[in-house]
């Protein structure tokens, strides 16, 4: 399954994604992880991606195509993957769908997960990630089970991500509407657009996606 996840910063996309991850047993690939990867090891390509990271707007598509195209190169894509955060603009998109066609390989699905943008910032601003395996928490909806410590790995290394601050959520935001929520209509017009209502349990959100991709 070749998916896309679409939807605004806090929709849900990272935690949908680690449990299709499980279900399909297919890579969550996650542009925003990669690139916080990149910059946690100071790499140059880090060092550039962390200033347009930090406030809040979009990575040059040069870094995140280059990023991309070798990620998809790799084995464990080869029965499919989820994208999350990418796609993020129509050349990013366009880019994409150039790099499967060569491959034969089309993308089969963009998932709108669809959220007010009142209930995001409550997301963002009370979000925890594990810095060892990236399993996200809640410290208001969904904490873990003990305080600072992953359920999923066991780490100690929970963290508040540095773009999670009100003025620079605001700009994702912003973001968010004027460079990719467009998106929304370019894969609806290929007739591959599926939208789930991201507002409710986790679990019931999960079968929402699934009931969509039961058809692809
Ligand atoms: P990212 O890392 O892609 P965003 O801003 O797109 O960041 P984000 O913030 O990671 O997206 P998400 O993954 O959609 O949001 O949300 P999440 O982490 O799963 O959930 C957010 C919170 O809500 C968590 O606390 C979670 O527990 C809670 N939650 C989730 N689901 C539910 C639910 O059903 N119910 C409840 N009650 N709570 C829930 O990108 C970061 C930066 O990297 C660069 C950009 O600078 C970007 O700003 N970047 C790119 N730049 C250019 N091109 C690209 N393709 C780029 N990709 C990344
Ligand atoms: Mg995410």
């Amino acid at each position: 399954m070749r998916i896309v996840l679409l939807g605004a910063p806090g929709s849900g996309k990272g935690t949908q994604a680690q449990r299709l991850t499980d279900i399909y047993n297919i890579p969550q690939i996650s542009t925003g992880d990669l690139l916080r990867a990149a910059v946690a090891a100071g790499t140059e390509l880090g060092k550039q991606a962390k200033i347009a990271m930090d406030a809040g707007g979009l990575v040059s598509d040069e870094i995140v195509l280059g990023m991309i195209r070798e990620r998809l190169q790799q084995s464990d894509t080869a029965n499919g993957f989820i994208l999350d955060g990418f796609p993020r603009n129509l050349t990013q998109a366009a880019s994409l769908d150039k790099l499967l066609a060569e491959v034969d390989q089309p993308l089969q699905a963009g998932l709108l997960i669809d959220v007010d943008f009142d209930v995001l910032l409550k997301r963002l601003t009370g979000r925890l990630s594990c810095k060892d395996c990236s399993t996200v928490y809640n410290r208001y909806f969904s904490p873990p089970a003990q305080e600072g410590v992953c359920d999923k790995c066991g780490g100690t290394n929970l963290y508040h991500r540095a773009d999670d601050n009100e003025e620079t959520i605001g700009n994702r935001l912003k973001v968010y509407e004027e460079n990719t929520a467009p998106l929304i209509n370019y894969y609806a017009d290929q007739g591959l657009l599926k939208r789930v209502n991201g507002i409710g349990e986790m679990e019931d959100i999960t079968k929402a996606i699934q009931a969509e991709l039961a058809t692809v």
